[in-house]
Order: structure tokens, then C-alpha cells, then sequence
């Protein structure tokens, strides 16, 4: 079917070792109405996922690899991503995991949603309708306790703003400054959910099924969730003095004399 954003659309894949699941998600990407162009950012896998991908790549003009040279965190891969759909046309800019938590089948929805005006556009476990199937209790406690804390901390308003299933309008990605943001890792997601809420952006959340891998492994680490709270603290930091001190001045501005 043609959709109004046919040869507009880059989803960036990034992938430490994927092997699993790769070749199947790239095909099913492929086969999605709208011609839907792939970017893998593939860190050295060692598992060899970097050489599928080349081969992916050659045998499909639609699909195409970032090497990195190392496992460089996931924040990064996506800045290297979106740094590569500015340099060309595309007007949506998504991402999504490799490994079938995200179901591709999903994506032309949130594109959808995307073209019909939201600015970002999150897959989203937290709204209505939307679910985690297979993730042990403690997984979905930090993810639960995560968007929470964004909401209290941030005042973040997305109701999933740690999921990497997303469709970013380009105007977005031209607009925040990308090679300031300090999240290198897993927290990225909730850095970019803050700063689009920040600059006004308009996000958008589209339900979806989460379904906890079943190929391959987790690479989140103890390490990303004392990161993720480093990354809500220092965010909170950089906003209260604007965020107070104007307030306190507008308010004695206000105050009437004497
Ligand atoms: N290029 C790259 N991809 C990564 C890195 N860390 C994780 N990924 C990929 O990011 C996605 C999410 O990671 P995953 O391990 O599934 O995290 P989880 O779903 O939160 O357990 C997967 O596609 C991973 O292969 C990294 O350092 N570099
Ligand atoms: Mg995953």
C-alpha cells in the first residue's frame, strides 16, 4: 500500500551481537509498506553480526551499515544514525531494537502518527492498550520506577519515555543539539524524550506489545540503571535555576512595592 511518507522513512537498527535475529528483522523491515530504508549501526559484534549485515547490505540498495570499532553504547549508535538520515532526504528518522521486542509490523503506525503531526512518535508499553509480555518483575519494576522518576524529576509527560521504539520528524533531530547531549548509553532515550519536551515538541504514543527477547541476550548492564539516575539528576541540576530564579525574580517583579 502507498503511504503519503513512501522513500521518506530511515530506521536505525543498532545491534551488538544479533546475529539471532538480524536477517529475519531486517527482511520483515523490508516488506513493510513504504519502502522503508534500514541503517544498521553494528559495534565490532563479535558474533559476526557486522559481517551479515554487509551482506544484508549488498544485496538490497535499501539497507546499509554504520561499523563502529568497538561496543560504544547504544546512545551513540544513535547519534551516529541520525547523523547519517540528516546528511540525506529522509523525513522520519526512527529507531527500534534488533532483537524482536519491537515488533516491526508496528511501524507504519508510528510513522502514521508522525505524519499526521506529532514531532516524535514513542512505541509505547505505558499507554492504554499498550503491554511487556515475558520480562521477569524486576525488569519491569526498573523500567516502572524509571518512567516515574522522569515524571516526577523532569516532568517528562511521554508515559514510556525509556523505550527505544520510536519515529523522530526530522525537523526534531536538526533542532536539538545532538553532540551536546551527555548520555552515551541506555539513557539517551530519556535525555532526547526530555530535551523534545523541552524545546516543545510535540510527542506523540502509539500502544504497543513489548516482547522480552527470546534470541540472543540483554546488554543492559547494573552499570546503565546508576546512569540512567546519574542522567535524571543532572537533568533536574541544569533545569532548577532557570527554572527557580525566574520564577523568583518574576515573582518579586511582581510583588507590589512598599
Ligand atoms: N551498536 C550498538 N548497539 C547496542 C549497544 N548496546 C545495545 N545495543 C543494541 O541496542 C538494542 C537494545 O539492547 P538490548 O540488549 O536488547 O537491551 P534491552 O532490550 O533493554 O535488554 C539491541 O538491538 C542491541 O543489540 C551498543 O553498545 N552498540
Ligand atoms: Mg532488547
Amino acid at each position: 500500500m502507498q503511504r503519503a511518507w513512501s522513500g521518506a522513512v530511515l530506521m536505525i537498527v543498532p545491534t551488538y551481537n544479533e546475529r539471532e535475529n538480524l536477517r529475519a528483522l531486517v527482511s520483515q523491515l523490508r516488506a513493510l509498506p513504504g519502502n522503508i530504508h534500514v541503517l544498521i549501526v553494528d559495534d565490532n559484534s563479535p558474533d559476526g553480526t557486522g559481517a551479515m549485515a554487509d551482506e544484508l547490505a549488498a544485496s538490497d540498495a535499501g539497507v546499509a551499515v554504520l561499523h563502529r570499532e568497538g561496543k560504544l553504547g547504544l546512545g551513540t549508535a544513535y547519534k551516529a544514525g541520525f547523523a547519517y538520515g540528516l546528511a540525506r532526504s529522509y523525513q522520519y528518522i526512527c529507531t527500534m531494537d534488533a532483537d524482536f521486542s519491537h515488533n516491526p509490523a508496528s511501524l507504519p503506525a508510528l510513522v502514521d502518527k508522525a505524519a499526521a503531526g506529532d514531532d516524535l512518535v514513542i512505541g509505547s508499553r505505558y499507554v492504554p492498550g499498550g503491554n511487556v509480555v515475558g520480562w521477569p518483575a524486576g525488569r519491569k519494576l526498573i523500567s516502572f520506577v524509571a518512567n516515574r522518576l522522569a515524571h516526577i524529576f523532569l516532568g517528562i509527560t511521554a508515559r514510556d519515555c525509556t523505550a527505544g521504539f520510536r519515529c523522530y520528524r526530522r525537523t526534531v533531530l536538526e533542532t536539538i543539539p545532538l553532540e551536546s547531549i551527555f548520555s552515551g548509553g541506555y539513557s539517551f532515550l530519556m535525555e532526547m524524550a526530555f530535551l523534545c519536551e523541552a524545546a516543545g515538541f510535540r510527542i506523540g504514543e502509539v500502544p504497543i506489545t513489548f516482547v522480552n527477547r527470546t534470541q540472543g541476550a540483554s546488554k543492559i548492564s547494573k552499570v546503565e540503571i546508576y546512569k540512567a539516575m546519574y542522567t535524571l539528576v543532572r537533568l533536574r541540576t541544569r533545569a532548577l535555576p532557570w527554572d527557580r530564579w525566574e520564577g523568583y525574580y518574576q515573582r518579586r517583579k511582581a510583588r507590589p512595592s512598599g
